[in-house]
């Protein structure tokens, strides 16, 4: 019998890559899409089936982390062996823009999943991942960050996701539900959303050298992350929950870089070296050699400066995982580095941006987004 799965946030960046992955392993998966006005379902179109036909393996159902009644009715209809709880606004900057919306969906949102699994008697049935993450640990307490460093969050979400990563260890510990924490570091890849860092750079990267748009602003330069791909992560996801115990897990590279050097290293990727000068909120950076006949970019263009726009009420400075735990008990290991991940995300932009060129040189015009 196949294995089913639910995954609610089926519509992100995680949740397409796991729908693909498990439906590769021979699960039928269920995903939890939310209602929009317009299509909102562009990462998961290459594996939509057609619902008027028999023996669907993916199958996508309206829901929203903060209606009950609605997770309950889907999780008593789908019977599922395995959930994972993707689904979150998920954006640090704009939960503290939207702080009870976010408390909502990724706090309570989380206690409603795991509160219908044991309404509906599934606790021995049915595996639980959660997403957490790394913005748990945000203030500096040590590095690098494994599961026994405490946690100091710095943000309405990370606050949430604190909610989140409690209940599910108290479901886990009242009920003897199988209930996992992931904590994950960043994980970005070519459909990582674009006002997330890595990918608004990758983006304005590719434009710029297309000769689209002239410059893009970010905020603060110095934070360090710790970067892996997102196929990487999704696959320790479904290993999380293949374990003979239930436990949380640090998924991470133990590599940290900072924003500067991200952009650094995209705009390597298109033949071009940058000089940065400045601090802080006047850095800015110019453009030293362009060594790529294809990308004509004057030398001495400003193309990067820095926005007070983008600074964060309480910023995390620094993360950087020790994952030995999910490396040596699970035998997880990441088969992307750094620079695996800018290539990837750098090649896929380009592409993309191409075809924008082309629309806009045959009068079309393409959306630039600034966020
Ligand atoms: P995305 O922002 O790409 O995806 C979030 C998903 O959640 C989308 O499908 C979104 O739907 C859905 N969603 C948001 N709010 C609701 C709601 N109220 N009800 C139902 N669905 C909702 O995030 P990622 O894929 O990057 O991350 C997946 C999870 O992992 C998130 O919980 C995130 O917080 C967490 N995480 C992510 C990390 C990362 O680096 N990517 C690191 C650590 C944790 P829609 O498409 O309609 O917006
Ligand atoms: P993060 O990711 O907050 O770590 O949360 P994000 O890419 O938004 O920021 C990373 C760092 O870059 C700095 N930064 C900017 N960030 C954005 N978005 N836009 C900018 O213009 C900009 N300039 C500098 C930020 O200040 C920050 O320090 C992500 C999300 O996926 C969360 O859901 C997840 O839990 C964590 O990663 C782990």
């Amino acid at each position: 019998m196949a294995k089913v799965a639910l995954i609610t946030g089926v519509t992100g960046q995680d949740g397409a890559y796991l729908s693909e992955f498990l439906l590769k392993k021979g699960y039928i998966v269920h995903g939890v899409k939310r209602r929009s006005s317009l299509f909102n379902t562009d990462r998961i179109d290459h594996l939509y089936q057609d619902p008027h036909v028999n023996n669907q393996r993916f199958i996508l159902h309206y829901g929203d982390m903060t209606d009950s009644t609605n997770l309950i009715r889907l999780i008593q209809q789908i019977q599922p062996d395995e959930i994972y709880n993707l689904a979150a606004m998920s954006h640090v900057q704009v939960s503290f823009e939207i702080p009870e919306y976010t408390g909502n969906a990724d706090g309570l949102g989380t206690l409603r999943v795991l509160d219908a699994v044991r309404l509906l008697g599934l606790e021995k049935k049915t595996r639980i991942y959660q997403a957490s993450t790394s913005e748990l640990y945000g203030k500096v307490q040590e590095v690098p960050q494994s599961e026994t460093t405490p946690f100091y969050p710095r943000s309405p979400y990370a606050v949430a996701k604190m909610y989140a990563y409690w209940i599910t260890v108290n479901y886990r510990e009242a009920y003897g539900m199988y209930a996992c924490n992931g904590i994950l570091f960043n994980h970005e890849s070519p459909i990582r959303g674009e006002t997330f860092v890595t990918r608004k750079i990758t983006r304005a990267v590719s434009r710029i050298a297309l000769g689209l748009q002239d410059k893009f602003y970010l905020g603060n330069l110095d934070a360090q992350r710790d970067w892996g791909h997102a196929k990487d992560y999704v696959r320790m996801m479904w290993m999380i929950l293949q374990a003979d115990e239930a436990e949380d897990w640090v998924i991470a590279t133990g590599t940290t870089t900072p924003v500067r050097e991200f952009v650094r290293m995209s705009f390597a990727h298109v033949g071009v070296e940058l000089e940065f000068t400045g601090t802080g909120v006047d850095e800015k950076a110019y453009v030293a050699v362009c060594r790529n006949p294809e990308y004509q970019i004057e030398i001495g263009k400003e193309v990067l400066a820095v926005n007070p726009r983008y600074f964060r009420p309480t910023e995390v400075e620094l993360l950087i995982g020790d994952a030995t735990k999910a490396n040596t008990k699970l035998g997880w290991i990441p088969e992307y580095d750094l620079q695996d991940l800018v290539t990837d995300m750098m090649e896929s932009d380009v592409k993309l941006m191409k075809k924008d060129h082309h629309l806009e040189e045959a009068g079309y015009q393409t959306m630039n987004y600034y966020e």
